[in-house]
């Protein structure tokens, strides 16, 4: 794409309108349609009284609707915080506020209920024609998007984007990962999480087809699609249950430790694995790397530096967040030269970035730090075992001690654990407990909380 001063949508319009732009189960809508469907949406908001830069919760799972709500919201310049439908009501209650959130579209609900700003009216008679009203100019550096941040303590934070950054954000991938107009990415992961909007802008940039799966299932949503981007988990039950379609050539992976063991076998069923390191606040991927059998995410792409200082991942890049909003504000998220510190625990093996883990995990028992996914990657090597964490336990002797919480295939044994890390693991690396991670944890979000596994842990015990 060359310089945009237009909204992507229009854009395309322009220059492809009867190409395929978006493919929802069997119904197709070409650039043109599409545009067309984004402008009545914005006029649609309008009209209940959304104003340029009002603070918009959009909470629902990946649909039409969803998409084009976010398309249409962005279009008026109001700051669209699409949000997980099962985030608890205790906490939205004490974060929205903070968030400065005067509409709420909830479409998890049968008819989405746009609750009004106090004082707003929307009694006043709207043309029908939705040409009567103006969307907002082209403008990527306006505060555009909040996405929530998965913090490990306290209220997450809200990562706020302009449109550049996300733009930044696709261009970079798109300078290594080929994604052509004749391709078709599947919205495979959510809207609300940094991953799903990759896709959405990636999709923007390319010009190419973006597909929805509405309710269908990941392997029948995937039939005909040329990309997805995917966690490992996913991939891994694709390949176990020998569901991969023959359409997909191009997976890119991320948010969580990449098993070599996954790649290889992804790779050998035909498939191009990516592997990705990425971020809320860096709206999505920073380095990635085609799969190549070492371990390691690769290089940072292009618009994007990397350093390690005692340990940690430092990141400068043009698809930074300009801050977290808060009460009116952006708080800044960068030291004074304009690096974001990861907390991530990351080091330079043969030219590329590995990443170790979270500095924030890292626990003590007897003395000896445990970083828990250093053990994890060691336990992932069990053939029955597909998730595990682990998580430290108050103990009046060490201080605390590993317990291992694994979702596997039949039931897996602390005796037997053990035998198989014996020459694998140290000793104080080795699990003193084995428990089963419970249905209730795997919350359909895109990662398990490593809190409330701990939190759950420590009632067992
Ligand atoms: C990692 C990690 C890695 C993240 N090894 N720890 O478009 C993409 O890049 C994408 C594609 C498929 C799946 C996910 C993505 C993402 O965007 C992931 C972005 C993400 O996970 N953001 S997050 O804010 O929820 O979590 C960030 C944290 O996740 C990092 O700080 C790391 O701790 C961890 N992480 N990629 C090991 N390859």
């Amino acid at each position: 794409m060359a310089a945009l001063n237009d909204w992507p949508w229009h854009y395309w319009r322009q220059r492809a309108p009867d190409d395929l732009a978006l493919r929802i189960d069997d119904t197709r809508l070409s650039w043109a349609q599409l545009a067309e469907l984004i402008d009545q949406k914005s006029a649609e908001f309008v009209r209940m009284g959304v104003h340029a830069g009002d603070g918009v919760m959009l909470r629902g799972k990946n649909s039409f609707r969803l998409l084009l709500s976010y398309l249409g919201l962005l279009q008026i310049a109001a700051r669209c915080l699409p949000l997980n439908p099962q985030l608890p009501a205790a906490l939205l209650q004490q974060l929205l506020p903070r968030l400065d959130i005067s509409h709420k579209i909830d479409l998890t609900e049968d008819v989405a209920a746009v609750e009004e700003k106090p004082g707003v009216s929307i009694s006043h008679p709207w043309p029908s024609c939705h040409r009567h009203w103006q969307f907002a100019a082209w403008q990527p550096s306006r505060a555009a998007t909040l996405t929530l941040t998965s913090g490990s303590s306290g209220l997450p934070k809200a990562a706020v984007h302009p449109l550049a950054a996300h733009l930044a954000s696709a261009e970079g991938v798109l300078a290594l990962l080929p994604f052509s107009r004749q391709d078709s990415w599947l919205l495979s992961l959510p809207l609300y999480h940094v991953s799903g909007q990759g896709i959405v802008w990636r999709w923007l940039f390319a010009g190419a087809t973006l597909v929805l799966g509405e309710e269908q299932p990941l392997a029948q949503a995937l039939q005909g699609c040329s990309h997805a981007s995917l966690v490992p988990t996913q991939l891994w039950r694709l390949l176990e249950q020998q569901q991969l379609p023959s359409s997909l050539h191009d997976v890119l992976l991320g948010g969580a430790e990449i098993p070599l063991a996954l790649t290889e076998r992804a790779e050998q069923a035909g498939v191009r694995c990516w592997c990705g390191y990425g971020l809320t606040e860096l709206a999505s991927t920073v380095c990635a790397k085609r799969a190549d059998g070492r371990p390691g995410v690769g290089q940072p792409l292009p618009g994007r530096e990397v350093r390690i200082v005692d340990e940690e991942i430092l990141v400068r890049a043009d698809s930074l967040a300009l801050g977290y909003w808060w009460s009116d504000g952006i708080l800044p998220l960068t030291d004074v030269d304009g690096w974001f510190h990861t907390r991530d625990r990351g080091r330079w093996q043969q030219g590329e970035l590995c990443v170790a883990g979270r500095l924030d995990n890292l626990f003590f028992s007897g003395g000896e730090g445990i970083q828990p996914e250093d053990v994890e990657r060691i336990l992932l090597g069990h053939a029955q075992i597909n998730l595990v964490f682990i998580v430290p336990i108050d103990d009046a002797q060490y201080g605390q001690r590993p317990v291992a919480v694994i979702d596997s295939e039949g039931v897996v044994s602390l005796q037997t654990l053990l035998a198989w890390v014996e020459d694998k693991l140290i000793n104080f690396q080795r699990p003193v407990a084995v428990l089963q991670l419970p249905e209730q944890l795997k919350n359909g979000g895109i990662k398990i909380s490593r809190r409330e596994v701990q939190q759950w842990a420590e009632q067992q015990l």
